[in-house]
């Protein structure tokens, strides 16, 4: 039974008290009419909405310039510890009704607009997403700099302004199309560009060595790199920090005037044309050598501009007595994942070469400042630059990357014993398909040489975490052959990261447990005091107060005071009242609100009409074969075919109305995933104009999934699907977001939802498939022919190979799913395995979701259980147990 609530009935409703015309209200109208007025963005005498947004964006920064300034000078004087955190990605999604909400001033915004004609919703609809970033690790690095800036931490987010950011997806006849984002296309009102701050950065050159042996590296090519400052701030409180974005460019006397003159145009800008594509796309294409080398150019961008920011802070704030053992006592590095793993020889060659300070010195203070943190443990995904393209563009970066692998090679043959020597320096040392030092050849027994490269011909090239690397066709394994063509050699980004680094942590603590007994298990043995895990989180601002301020009313409601958005522990005493009526009535409400506005929401994007008292079930993320988005089209492919096969009358006892609703980009030339996206579209066209079906099912594909629109779906989500491989998806972050907003997930023990299951309790959370122990083992069965799959699959598979949904050729698709295990063949993503438990499990959904009170129940219990996945957790510990940074309020 439920506890009743303490307090009077009458204190339950939350007055939306009618606001007066405050000096706030008329504070923001005569700002945003200033800069309607002077912003020479527009043209005079009309004010669309458009021109609203920019108005209204640009009086926001004013009062964040403030804050932002203060914060700057607080830690000038303070010269605290601070945290740079960086990171190829940022998805930051938009900035207005966040930046609002943090100061506060959302309803008397709201009442400015209004003012003028303008709904305030709508006006935020008008900025474009700045989506510098792929999926959750670019979205985990945005969450964490809301937390830092909310917890006033001392920090900086550094990462590259592309002037494309994530292209937009149009889904047509054919499937999947890329359209190129232009986000900068208005203007950006949230950025300042800080003329004053730019860097040198240098390409290709050479080195030459100084009669005392110092070391010079001249480039080749010399870009600038300039600072565009991005304000960050925290909620309810002062402290506004930067993120700080590198835009490329040559000065003015690089153009050829010259050549410009002699009518070759194209030559006469090449320099500045270099300089420029840098920055011009997140995540260049890497297929070619042209487009590795430009991806390796914006790595290195981001490290050298970066670390010469931080030492120029770091002379700046300790003035002229300064000494670089204090260096890591002032500088904290995180690298998010090994896309900026460049800073190390890159700190380590100015502190040489330019710094003048011994090498041992200088990589002592580089491995007390960096820090590393995994997100992936598929092989594939780990980063390898071929050593001769990283010699030609950083000839210096080489030469000091060969010494830390010659003297971990040392410190090996020192501490490792001789039978496990040759295992571990294959598993551990930094580069790969390189000759050993003689020194360490002689101790040697065994001609490695000739093993390794036996060895990496018969690894299966598989696909990365954005499809890069994925070629359709499956690699032919050599086995026979007897020419052996030598493996490239390689740099291995992450063997540097965790050698330099004074932490490696996982995202997750299942994940962190792989990262020791697997990926990195020599080096664990070794050092197992670097390893650590910080398991993921979300900020409660944008994605539960923010996104979903209908359920936030009821939770304040509910919990006495809007205190939860802070200190999101308090959600737990939701737990005692979820079986209260009232609560529930306030819950239902909520929620429905939420997914009548998202039933609109898909009326506009997509045409589909969908019934908000269907179950809303959702699966949006990456398209990935490791995510089988596969298994969750298979199933509701099955469960079409059995509503059909049922009569009419015995459908709705067995099977409540759903939604279907999948979202999610497949990398451009990842062909399988785009199959994928080609059949969610081919079933819905199917089912949902099917009249003997009606709302008992429909499926929905939202297109151009982004931060905002997630910001739509999630609060309006019912169930949830997190169907990864078991020990494939190092932590997953919508998870956090679907728990913290009330909605059950069905998932495998993968990632956080191990530790969500925990928290929410195993009754509240759809548990199916295999676990990551028993992976390996039934991959083995499956290749050995052990595998009998389940009819139910079966039928699945031949439902669309009839042509229900369709002419288009599912052949390929399918194929993946059939014979011998490996990638790309064999199912090895196991979505066969995995199949008749899943469809279990969604039958058990069906049934709990009949009981509504049981299923409000579960509902409240997974918000009340969601505390832990704030990312102010996640940064409070990182601060603690990495950084060593401290919260420092601007007074
Ligand atoms: O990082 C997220 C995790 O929640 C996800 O489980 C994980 O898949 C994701 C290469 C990646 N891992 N690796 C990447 C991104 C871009 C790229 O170029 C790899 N993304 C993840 C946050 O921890």
């Amino acid at each position: 039974a439920s506890e009743s609530r303490p307090k009077s009935s009458n204190d339950k409703e939350v007055p939306a008290a009618p606001e007066p015309v405050s000096e706030d209200v008329l504070a923001i109208a005569s700002s945003i009419k200033y800069h309607a007025d002077f912003t020479p963005l527009f043209s005079p005498l009309k004010f669309e909405i458009k021109h609203a947004y920019v108005a209204t964006a640009q009086s926001v920064r004013d009062a964040l310039v403030q804050r932002w300034n203060a914060t700057y000078e607080h830690f000038q004087k303070t010269n605290p510890k601070q945290v740079y955190y960086l990171s190829m990605e940022f998805l930051q999604g938009r900035a207005l009704l966040n930046a609002i909400g943090n100061l506060e001033l959302t309803n008397s915004y709201g009442e400015a607009l209004r003012n003028f004609g303008y709904d305030l919703e709508a006006v935020a609809e008008q900025e474009p997403d700045a989506a510098l970033g792929n999926g959750g690790l670019g979205r985990l690095a945005s969450c964490f700099l809301d937390s830092l800036a909310t917890l006033n931490y001392p920090a900086w987010g550094y990462g590259l302004r592309y002037k494309y950011g994530l292209f937009h997806q149009v889904i047509t006849e054919e499937g999947q199309q890329e359209v190129a984002e232009s986000w900068l296309e208005l203007g950006n009102p949230w950025e300042i560009p800080r003329h004053d701050v730019s860097y040198p950065v240098q390409f290709f050159g050479e080195v030459y060595e100084g009669e005392d042996g110092k070391k010079q590296w001249v480039g080749g090519e010399v870009i600038h790199a300039v600072a565009y400052d991005v304000p960050i701030p925290g909620y309810k409180t002062r402290n506004t920090i930067s993120l700080r974005l590198w835009s490329t460019t040559v000065p003015a006397q690089d153009f050829d005037l010259a050549s410009f003159n002699a009518g070759k145009h194209a030559e006469a800008a090449k320099a500045q044309a270099s300089a420029e594509k840098i920055c011009d796309v997140l995540y260049p294409g890497d297929g070619t050598p042209e487009g590795k080398l430009l991806r390796l150019k914006q790595q290195y961008t981001l490290c050298s501009a970066s670390i010469q920011d931080m030492i120029f802070h770091f002379k700046l704030r300790s003035g002229s007595d300064y000494s670089w053992s204090d260096f890591p006592s002032k500088v904290a590095i995180q690298m998010n994942d090994t896309h900026p793993t460049l800073s190390v020889p890159e700190l380590l060659r100015i502190l040489v070469d330019v710094e003048g300070l011994s090498w041992e010195e200088a990589w002592k203070i580089t491995q007390k400042t960096v820090a590393y943190t995994n997100h992936t443990v598929l092989p594939e995904a780990l980063e390898k630059w071929p050593l001769d393209l990283m010699e030609k563009l950083l000839p210096r970066h080489i030469e000091i990357i060969k010494r830390i692998d010659e003297e971990f090679l040392q410190s090996l043959v020192s501490t490792v014993n001789k039978e496990d020597l040759e295992k571990t320096i294959a598993n551990t040392r930094i580069l790969d398909n390189v000759e050993l030092p003689e020194a360490i050849k002689s101790i040697l027994t065994v001609d490695v040489d000739d093993k390794e490269a036996t060895e990496e011909l018969e690894v299966t090239e598989e696909a990365d975490l954005t499809g890069q690397e994925k070629e359709e066709e499956t690699v032919v394994k050599p086995q026979e052959e007897e020419a052996v063509v030598k493996p490239p050699a390689v740099v291995r980004m992450a063997n540097l990261c965790v050698i330099a680094g004074h932490k490696v942590n996982g995202v997750a603590a299942i994940h962190s447990e792989i990262v020791k007994d697997e990926v990195f298990n020599d080096f664990y043995k070794m050092w197992p005091e670097k390893f650590q895990n910080k398991t993921n989180g979300v900020t409660p601002r944008r994605w539960l107060r923010f996104a979903n301020p209908e359920l936030s009313k009821v939770i304040t409601k509910w919990l006495g005071s809007e205190d939860w958005v802070l200190d999101t522990e308090q959600l737990s005493g939701l737990r005692k009242f979820a079986e209260d009526e009232e609560l529930q009535r306030d819950w239902v409400q909520a929620k429905r609100a939420s997914k009548v506005k998202l039933a609109a929401f898909i009326k506009e994007k997509t045409g589909a009409v969908i019934s908000p008292d269907a179950l809303f079930d959702i699966q949006v993320k990456r398209i990935h074969e490791y995510k089988r988005q596969l298994l969750n089209i298979l199933g509701v492919v099955y469960r079409y075919k059995k509503l059909k096969e049922l009569p009419a009358a015995e459908r709705e006892a067995k099977y409540v109305p759903r939604v279907s609703m999948f979202g999610g980009k497949a990398f451009a030339t990842y062909w399988q995933a785009k199959r994928i996206v080609k059949l969610i579209n081919d079933v819905g066209a199917t089912v949902n104009n099917d009249p003997e079906i009606g709302d008992l099912l429909k499926v929905v594909f939202v297109p151009d999934y982004n931060v905002s629109v997630a910001e739509v779906l999630i609060p309006a989500s019912e169930l949830s699907e997190h169907i990864s491989t078991a020990g494939l998806e190092a932590s997953g972050t919508s998870n956090m977001k679907f728990s913290f907003n009330g909605c059950v997930l069905i998932g495998t023990l993968d990632g956080a939802n191990v530790e969500i299951r925990e928290e929410v309790g195993e009754d509240n959370f759809f548990l199916f498939g295999a676990f990551a122990h028993e992976i390996a083992n039934l991959r083995k069965e499956r290749t050995e022919g052990k595998f009998v799959p389940d009819p139910r699959f079966e039928e699945a598979k031949d439902f669309i190979k009839s042509g229900a949904f369709g002419s288009y050729d599912y052949t390929p698709l399918l194929a993946s799913l059939e014979g011998n295990t490996g990638f790309g063949q064999g199912d090895f993503f196991l979505v066969g395995q995995d199949f008749p438990s899943y469809i279990e499990a969604q039958d058990e959904v069906d049934e709990a979701y009949k009981d509504q009170k049981k299923w409000t129940k579960m509902s409240i219990l997974n918000t009340a259980g969601s505390p832990k996945f704030s990312s102010d957790r996640t940064i409070h510990e990182y601060a603690r147990d990495i950084w060593g940074i401290k919260s420092l309020p601007v007074p």
